[in-house]
């Protein structure tokens, strides 16, 4: 069995506990690896070693740490096929994905943040005829810990990562214990790439034990997390008397909201993909389908009709287009809402139960059905609770903005897609939704200076481009006379 180790201090290690984590894959529900179980010792070991490091880190020049950040990305091309492979199995998503998407856009935020830092500059305030100038010194914050979440898991380990370290800092990272295995493999290239010890340091284990730890921790300055709205809720409750700088991605539910006028054709096939990619497990999926009624009926058997031809298959087979749910625990979360629909008098127009396995090896895996839920309100639980699974709800509109009133009841505001052709109906209800993002007849295209986050309960703060190596820097304004 695959075993897992820490770094801390540059030396890969077992836990201070002694105690280990089984890591199951989720296409066969059988443990493959195990994890160091980490607590608070280890977090006291990776604070002493990167508290040595900082001097040395926060002076090194950004050229330098942008050529670290470079050969750290030319790692992961090299590697590319063994972290294809074990992003796939440890995720339950389909290799064809993590081919795509998830591992070339690890690579790809590093390389952006090296870039970025190149870029990076502060403001100076110099009024005409100044008798003073004023100039912002940003400079690294020190320690900070870097929590990421199992459903991207290199993509969003790396998207955290890349831009501490870049504006020098030195960091802790504590991957999801649900998907440990890319950053562990990341880790140990982390020398290579030219990080001196302690500049970077990876704890493995639970939330509530290494994560709380890593969070409580006075020395660890700057928390940047992804994750559940719940547990970001947690870290704030923690954290706020000691005045961390918090960056907090959390939950969504997101509308996608389908004007009559919209490109039919290009709506359907998109809002499939975004309602379904990843087995429903990104943030950003849609999953409260909002649509005209005069196409309502068509929209709809449209949708149903795509959504009955994909059928979860075993993540390893290149043909795959939906894989596992990421655990037992989340694919029974996930039913259970689906049961929660019925009771609530929903229809359900295709799926709703969990899926067949695709093979003898995946008996045992974590498949559900894409389901596609009718006939609910928007108040209900169904609607206003993240779902995270390949399940979405469709709800009919008369006018804009009814559409505007559906798509802002929730609480969460992170993304909404709005297919229409009207370009300024389009720039409108993109204004007057409350989110952190908006798509405008196209869905998860991403510029990496954009920023990214969410309001309301989906976090505070951006996240991406100079937003990030701000909030990895400390401001200082500097005054001085001209004379
Ligand atoms: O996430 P957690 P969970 C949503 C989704 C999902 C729900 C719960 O709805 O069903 O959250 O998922 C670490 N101190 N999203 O429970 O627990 C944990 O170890 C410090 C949305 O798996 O939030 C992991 O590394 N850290 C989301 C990370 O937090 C703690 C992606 C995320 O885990 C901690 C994933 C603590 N007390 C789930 N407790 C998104 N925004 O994309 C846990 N962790």
């Amino acid at each position: 069995m695959l075993e897992l180790e820490n770094l801390i201090g540059g030396e890969l290690r077992a836990s201070e506990s002694k105690a280990w984590l089984d890591n199951v894959e989720p296409a066969t529900g059988k443990p493959f690896a195990r994890i160091p179980r980490s607590n608070a010792a280890d977090v006291a070991a990776a604070v002493a070693a990167a508290r040595s490091a900082f001097p040395g880190w926060s002076v090194t020049p950004f050229e330098q740490r942008a050529e670290c950040l470079r050969k750290w990305g030319a790692l992961i091309a090299q590697h590319s096929e063994a972290l294809i492979l074990a992003e796939s199995q440890d995720n339950g998503k389909p290799v064809s994905l993590a081919r795509a998407v998830d591992i070339p856009r690890a690579q790809k935020n590093l390389e952006f943040f090296a870039g970025a830092i190149e870029h990076f500059a502060s403001d100076a305030h110099i009024p005409a005829g100044a008798t003073h100038i004023h100039y912002t010194h940003r400079k690294p914050i020190g320690i900070v810990g870097c929590i990421s979440p199992w459903n991207l898991p290199l993509y969003l380990f790396t998207w955290k990562i890349a831009p501490a370290l870049a504006a020098g800092n030195c960091v802790i990272a504590k991957p999801s214990e649900v998907t440990p295995v890319t950053a562990w493999m990341l880790s140990k290239w982390a020398e290579e790439a030219g990080f001196p010890p302690g500049v970077f340091n990876v704890l493995h284990g639970l939330g509530h034990e290494a994560g709380q730890a890593l969070v409580e921790h006075p020395e660890v300055k700057a928390i940047s997390f992804t994750g559940g709205t719940q547990t970001g809720a947690h870290i704030a409750r923690t954290t706020a008397g000691m005045f961390k700088k918090l960056s907090l991605e959390l939950g969504g539910k997101n509308p996608a909201v389908i004007f009559a006028d919209c490109d039919f054709e290009k709506a359907v096939a998109t809002t499939i993909r975004s309602s379904f990619a990843n087995q429903g497990q990104i943030c950003l999926c849609s999953s409260r389908i909002l649509i005209e009624d005069s196409i309502y009926d068509d929209f709809r058997d449209a949708l149903v009709a795509k959504a009955r031809r994909i059928v979860p298959g075993d993540p390893a087979d290149q043909a795959t287009k939906m894989g596992a749910l990421v655990s037992a625990p989340h694919r029974d979360k996930v039913l259970g809402f689906i049961r929660e629909a019925q009771e609530l008098g929903a229809t359900v127009l295709c799926g709703g139960e969990a899926a067949l396995a695709p093979n003898e090896r995946c008996e045992t895996g974590y498949f559900v059905q894409p389901t596609v839920l009718e006939g609910l309100g928007p108040k209900c639980s169904i609607n206003q609770q993240e779902i995270f699974g390949p399940v979405i709800t469709l709800q009919r509109f008369h006018s804009e903005a009814e559409a505007v009133e559906l798509a802002n009841d929730s609480t969460y505001g992170l993304a909404a897609t709005i297919w229409t052709q009207d370009a300024q109906k389009a720039h409108r209800v993109a204004s007057n939704i409350e989110s952190g993002i908006a798509w405008i007849n196209c869905w998860l295209v991403r510029d990496l200076r954009t920023p990214f986050g969410g309001v309301k309960s989906s976090g505070v703060g951006r996240e991406g481009g100079f937003e990030a190596l701000r909030f990895f820097t400390e401001p200082q304004s500097v005054c001085i006379p001209t004379a």
